[in-house]
């Protein structure tokens, strides 16, 4: 999908200053879709100059509402227009849609903001993080994936990501009687939208409350109390038991807990926090600063996880994460393999500048998927370190991409024992 200028990229005219308004015009975007192993929708601005961005537009199971919101309403207003504008450009996409926030809308403006940021750093000739403001840290302290069926096998993963030098791990385990439970995987990695229409999953929350705790009981006792231990509840609970699952979990000291509630009410975490010292974390589906406002004010969670692809792109989750950083909120982004390479090269630079970093989310993108996306970034020691490529230094390699279509995928749901729909 293709939307272009007449006139095609061209030289510099002799005489004209570096990065100059016409050297800077976009005259082509296009969106990409591609299925390396996972579905992605990349956007790719390209200047008259020749310059060109990338921008992530992935919005996992729903990625045809994204490139068609992007191809059919923004592209034909992109052309033509300063790439040098960013913010203007972000303020013309948010107010001029009058349809504002929303996974869908938010995440296109995403894509056209990062990639924006990505022709802005080319032009400047300088990474991502010197245009933000300059490295704060050497690297972005992540967090893994360790799954088993039972605590055993949870707990097995998780000396597995300590072998690789990881300082911290989410760890999900299955729930005895439970079929399929979160965060459990029939291949070797852990990939949620596993099939064309979704797979059913069964929930117990009796069952799940008694599981949790004795599954950190255990991986302190086999692994120490350094390790920095993460869990993801992924929406399931009512207020009240997530009250309780925080507060049972205190002795074991997690980094934090995620998504104990849904928070589309966010007063709800006044209620856990009540009762529990636990750290929460929140946002991974959230797409803009009004969706957590309250949770920040009111200090109710400690991480925001909301992410750039998903959250508006740079500029408006910049502001977020000023906002929180007034409230002693970090952050800990949204990392797991539906957001794309471009997403992570992004983030990380993002990571490596932000004052008040807490944590990035990490799983190991499946080596099609890294050969689409060639990039410069790379794990040490339980750190990743952005590369100095100007721009975010994530690439897409478009004639492999169309060696991969778009195949479709959906996420899973979840059903009580009674039939009744659940969060999943
Ligand atoms: O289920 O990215 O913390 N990570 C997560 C993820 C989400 C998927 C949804 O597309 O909750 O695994
Ligand atoms: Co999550």
């Amino acid at each position: 999908m293709t939307g272009t200028r007449s006139s095609a990229p061209s030289s510099p005219s002799a005489g004209e200053p570096q990065g100059s308004a016409r050297e800077r015009e976009i005259v082509e975007a296009r969106v990409v879709v591609t299925s390396p192993g996972r579905n992605f929708v990349t956007l790719k601005l390209v200047t008259r100059s020749g310059v060109y961005g990338l921008g992530d537009a992935t919005l996992n199971g729903r990625e045809l509402a994204v490139a068609s919101y992007l191809q059919d309403h923004v592209v034909p207003n992109l052309i033509g227009r300063d790439a040098g504008r960013i913010e203007d450009t972000w303020q013309f996409l948010h107010r001029g849609a009058y349809w504002r926030r929303g996974p869908v809308t938010m995440t296109a403006i995403a894509a056209v903001d990062v990639a924006l940021w990505d022709i802005l750093g080319k032009m400047a000739g300088l990474p991502l993080y010197r245009l933000l403001g300059g490295r704060s840290r050497e690297g972005a302290l992540v967090y893994g994936h360790a799954n088993g069926r039972d605590i055993g096998e949870a707990s097995d993963a998780v000396g597995g990501f300590l072998e690789q030098g990881f300082l911290a791990v989410r760890a999900q385990c299955g729930v005895p009687g439970v079929k399929k439970a979160y965060g459990i995987s029939s291949g070797k990695a852990y990939e949620p939208a596993e099939s064309e229409l979704p797979a059913e999953t069964v929930w117990n929350t009796p069952r799940y409350l008694e599981t949790a705790p004795k599954l950190f009981e255990r991986l302190r006792a086999d692994h120490g109390s350094q390790v920095e231990l993460l869990h993801d509840v992924h929406h399931r609970l009512s207020p009240i038991e997530a009250a309780r699952l925080a507060r049972d979990l205190e002795p074991y000291r997690l980094f934090w807990l995620e998504d104990a509630t849904p928070a589309e009410n966010q007063q709800a975490f006044e209620l856990i926090r009540q009762h529990s010292v636990t750290a929460l974390a929140v946002g991974e589906v959230f797409n803009s600063i009004w969706d957590c406002k309250h949770l920040i004010e009111r200090q109710l969670i400690d991480y925001i996880r909301t992410t750039i692809v998903h959250g508006g792109g740079i500029s408006h989750v910049r502001r977020l994460a000023d906002f929180a950083a007034l409230y002693q909120v970090r952050t800990g982004f949204h990392g797991a393999t539906d957001l794309s390479p471009v997403t992570m090269g992004a983030a990380l630079h993002f990571d490596t500048w932000v004052p008040n970093f807490g944590i990035q989310e990490y799983m190991f993108h499946s080596e099609e998927t890294d050969a689409v996306f060639p990039h410069d970034y790379a794990l040490r020691e339980g750190r990743l370190h952005v590369g100095d490529t100007p721009g975010h230094g994530v690439d897409l390699d478009e004639a492999l991409a169309a060696k991969y279509p778009y195949a479709p995928k959906q996420l899973p749901v979840a059903r009580l024992e009674d039939g009744s729909m659940w969060d999943w």
